[in-house]
């Protein structure tokens, strides 16, 4: 009996690893119709199918399942396997990671692909230090002012009620004489109904998601950085899968991250359209608006090369050699 009934347990194991699933969550912190949340479906879809169903990774989009500035950490200890980030957003914790968030040092798709290129190889040592891998990453689309009134230049927005979603565009409020507030891309739209803001930075793709035109009607076209999404993934979760499916894994990530900047590229011309169509003025900033934010551009790149030290300057060499 004991001999059968060991069988039994053995033939169960058997058939049990033979249909193991592993289970991960992917937390982000944009809406779902949000178009590199639509990528991240298309990538878990794509590992879904390349395994033949043995990893499942659940997008929790939208925050829901932590906070935009927590997934970090959270993918660093394991709670979540994978986690979307937005990088700039830790700057504070290493200069390297605001890098795509100064304005005018890569304000062009081509320019900010270099400055991902540069940016690359010491991005994945930093992550893999906190036991992380860097998977990919693709950016937003140019950022522009949303803003309540018509601007002309940037002392139209002293005093003004303006949100920040990192430490560069808090640091913009400050230099412009604007009243700085974070407020992270979920919370936006309450921030905008309650009238918590009043202009901020951000991509036409934020502008739509939030529905910032039914309380905000101008945009400012200045295109004056692509900041970067990064998804990331736990390296001991990512050790415990077996090879063809850490290969599967790693290749739905390349294609996601072509497919991403591709995406973001073709859909900020839409998002702005779609702007337009909601009732939203898309203003060419004028020169004297332009030269305000250069000097602000300026600023920034003086006072990051001086916290981000040899470190940061081997990354502007490389990508000035691009
Ligand atoms: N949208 C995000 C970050 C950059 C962007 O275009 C936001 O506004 O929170």
């Amino acid at each position: 009996m004991i001999h059968k009934f060991g069988l039994a347990m053995a033939a169960l194991t058997v058939g049990a690893s033979a249909f193991a699933q592993t289970k991960w969550d992917l937390p982000t912190a944009y809406p779902p119709t949000n178009f590199h949340t639509e990528n991240i479906s298309q990538f878990a879809a794509d590992v879904d199918k390349a395994t033949g169903g043995k990893l499942k990774i659940t997008v929790h989009s939208n925050a829901s399942l932590f906070k935009a500035p927590e997934i970090k950490r959270a993918v660093q200890g394991g709670q979540a396997q994978m986690g979307e980030i937005l990088l700039v957003n830790f700057q504070n914790e290493w200069q390297v990671f605001g890098a795509d968030g100064i304005p005018f040092l890569a304000d062009s798709y081509d320019a900010a692909w270099k400055l991902y290129q540069a940016q690359k190889p010491v991005l994945s040592k930093k992550l893999a230090e906190q036991g992380i891998m860097l998977l990919y990453t693709v950016a937003w689309p140019p950022q522009g002012i949303f803003v309540n009134k018509t601007i002309n230049s940037a002392a139209d927005l002293k005093g003004i009620k303006w949100r920040a979603y990192s430490p560069a565009t808090a640091r913009i409020g400050e230099l412009v004489g604007a009243q700085p507030v974070t407020v992270q891309q979920a919370e936006l739209s309450q921030a905008m109904a309650t009238g918590v803001i009043e202009s901020y930075m951000s991509s036409g793709s934020t502008g739509y998601d939030t529905k910032t035109y039914e309380y905000i009607k101008n945009f400012y076209d200045t295109q004056a950085w692509l900041p970067k999404n990064a998804v990331l993934v736990n390296k001991k979760a990512f050790d415990a899968l077996d090879k063809p499916t850490q290969d599967a894994l790693l290749k739905a990530g390349d294609e996601a991250e072509k497919r991403g900047w591709e995406l973001s590229k073709k859909k900020n011309l839409e998002y702005l359209e779609l702007l337009k169509k909601n009732g939203m003025t898309v203003h060419v900033p004028s020169a004297q608006l332009k030269a305000d934010m250069k000097k602000v551009g300026d600023t920034m790149i003086k006072e990051w090369t001086e916290k981000a030290g040899p470190e940061g300057q081997a990354v502007l060499d490389a990508y000035k050699k691009m």
